[in-house]
């Protein structure tokens, strides 16, 4: 009783102080969703781990164009967004990431930024923003908005003006060099590097105004800002704080370990082609400039930051989510998602064990001082299920897609869900290439089909399997034409699904046990117990071929140890599992098949892609 006083009044005064400190924060914090966290008082470790509201949260990322319609145009928007924020809430995620929303030519779907002040015409206008973020707030939940700031939109004005003439004092924003001579054809000088582009090609544009090349490490129009210039680094500050004075509590940063370029920008040599973000994401001074802007914009508020680790590898990343450090409190590392990728989009042979491993890892390099993230989806991505599930059969893709959700839930780190991943939606059939939208698909097509390194036909097969276009495909909310995305009669930016009439919102609202339901299920599991944020994690059978069992277990002085079990059949066969180490099952908190799920054994009999969550 003492101790809960003592809370409320530590509380109250936090609350206070923080009006004082930072007017723009002064709306009451969220309270903490998790159950068991009533019983920690502020400040004090669990774990190990300094307890943060940015560590409990479930995050949900939303892909503003591909949401939801509300004016007919067939482009998602705000509005539509504010239409669905109960939805949102009831699935129980408490942190919403907001693809790029700003003022752009959609060179890049808003990855390519025109006025960072300015909301996306077709998205709605700054009202429709502050109504929305008012909504999230309402709700409990938070936003965290996309930072795209290795970049601008070659229509910024900055690029304007910084094109215009090499004395403009824009110049130095961008990155300028003039080119190498080319004995071919001299008036048509050559790149001033090798640097290629991400979105294919040189990653250098020749502008003939100036008659000197800008650097563009993705599209020709997206023109790489020159962080070594103070001005930039005070003005991508400035716009931060504009957002973060709104009450956003955060950011998701692209690509963000570019943002220093290597000095004189030498050619790559034979070995740093096979992999140039390895280089480009390694600049002497990306730390020097994200401990900058921790120190100037991000801790005087209270606000999750989450860095896109391009290039990055997993024992580098301590440099950047270290709290020590002062950067970034966690990052994306892309070592589950693309475990299945070869160069572009090719496939490459995994076994269960490899992804295993690299959650092993995960948890022995990334200390209690470091904070991890957990996805295997997003915008750029093939949809988690039929990605990384089996959509063989309808019965299997709703218990694979239930098993995936289970494991992202229960994994150490913040766990990321996209949009529509929690109905199981799956990649969309391509046939034809008048069906992309996306600027990597197209440019590709260039450099490969009509440049004869690869047939037409295995070009779309292999975008259809990889291509970003397959998360990017509408909502599915409804059985209605179009899947309730937008009016009937309207046409989508991109083509739904056709499977929207059996996968929809509405469909599994109405199922109890469609993957939705698992889904919320998952998420509230997550909630409840402490152990699966804090708790340490053990891989308890790295070499089975297909189980996947691992414990979340929370140690606390005094207290009683908590201890989960996860066990996760990653076939379409049935397994007879007995648990290692002499474990019994314990009680059943969570499972993907009714009918089969033991307690307190040690043998379980595991159905095809059966999940289980267990109390032990
Ligand atoms: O993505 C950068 C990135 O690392 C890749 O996943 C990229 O999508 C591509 O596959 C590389 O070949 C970020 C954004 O998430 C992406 O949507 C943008 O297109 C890109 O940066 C440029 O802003
Ligand atoms: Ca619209």
């Amino acid at each position: 009783m003492i101790l809960r006083v003592n809370r409320l009044l530590v509380f109250a005064l936090f609350l206070a102080l923080s009006a004082i400190l930072n007017p723009a924060q002064a709306q009451p914090a969220a309270p903490a969703a998790n159950a068991d966290l009533a019983e920690h008082d502020a400040g004090q470790l669990i774990n190990g781990y300094k307890p943060a509201w940015w560590k409990e949260a479930v995050v949900y990322q939303i892909y503003p164009r591909s949401f939801q319609d509300s004016n007919g145009d067939g482009i998602g928007d705000l509005n539509g967004i504010t239409t669905h924020l109960d939805y949102l809430q009831k699935l129980g995620v408490n942190v919403i990431w907001l693809s790029p929303h700003y003022d752009s030519p959609n060179a890049d779907n808003g990855y390519d930024i025109r006025d960072y002040r300015k909301v996306m015409t077709e998205f709605g206008t700054m009202d429709d923003f502050d109504r929305m973020l008012a909504g999230i707030k309402a709700r409990r939940m938070r936003l965290i908005i996309d930072l795209v700031v290795n970049h601008t939109s070659d229509e910024h004005h900055w690029f304007a003006e910084s094109r215009s003439s090499k004395d403009n004092p824009y110049r130095d924003y961008y990155i300028w060099r003039d080119g190498r001579p080319n004995p071919d054809n001299p008036s048509h000088p050559l790149p001033p590097n090798n640097y290629p582009s991400f979105f294919s090609g040189p990653a250098w544009q020749y502008d003939p105004a100036t008659k000197q090349f800008y650097l563009h490490l993705f599209a020709v129009k997206q023109p790489d800002l020159n962080w070594d210039n103070p001005k930039v680094r005070q003005d991508v500050f400035s716009l931060m704080r504009f957002w973060l004075d709104k009450g956003v509590d955060g950011f998701r940063m692209d690509v963000i370990p570019l943002i220093s370029k290597q000095p004189g920008l030498p050619d790559l040599t034979a070995d740093q082609l096979a992999n140039p973000s390895r280089l480009w994401a390694n600049g002497p001074h990306r730390d020097e400039y994200l401990q900058q802007m921790n120190r100037e914009v991000l801790s005087k508020y209270d606000v999750m930051t989450v860095g896109e680790a391009i290039g990055i590898e997993l024992t580098e990343e301590t440099n950047i989510v270290n709290s020590e450090r002062h950067e970034l409190n966690m990052v994306f590392n892309f070592d589950a998602v693309r475990l299945n990728r070869g160069a572009g989009y090719t496939e490459r042979k995994w076994t269960l064990p490899d992804l295993k491993a690299i959650y092993d890892n995960h948890a022995r390099v990334l200390g209690k001082m470091d904070w991890d993230t957990v996805f295997l989806s997003n915008h750029d991505n093939p949809r988690l299920v039929s990605n990384y599930g089996d959509t063989s059969t309808p019965e299997f893709r709703v218990r694979s897609a239930k098993l995936i959700e289970t494991m992202l839930l229960t994994l150490r780190g913040t766990p990321f869900l996209y949009q529509g991943d929690e109905l199981g939606m799956t990649n969309y059939p391509f046939t034809r290439l008048d069906q992309f939208n996306d600027i990597e698909v197209k440019n590709a097509y260039q450099e490969r089909v009509l440049g004869g390194k690869m047939t037409e036909a295995q070009f779309i097969a292999e975008s259809q399997r990889f291509g970003r276009d397959n998360s990017r495909t509408p909502m599915q909310w409804t059985s209605a034409p179009n899947a309730g995305f937008t009016t009937a009669d309207a046409k989508p930016w991109l083509a739904v699904n056709p499977n929207y009439t059996s996968i929809n919102v509405a469909a599994e609202l109405t199922d109890p046990e469609s993957v939705y339901h698992y889904t919320r299920r998952a998420i509230a599991l997550r909630h409840a117990h402490l152990a699966f944020v804090y708790g340490d994690y053990k891989d308890l059978d790295p070499t089975h071929p297909h189980v996947f069992a691992y414990s979340r277990t929370l140690t606390e002085p005094g207290k009683p140890t908590l201890r989960f079990l996860v066990v996760l059949n990653f076939s379409k066969e049935a397994i007879d599992y007995t648990l290692p180490e002499g474990i019994k099952a314990g009680k059943l908190l969570l499972a993907n098949v009714a009918s089969t799920a033991e307690a307190d054994e040690s043998t379980l009999h595991l159905a095809a892609w059966e999940a289980r969550v267990y109390s032990y």
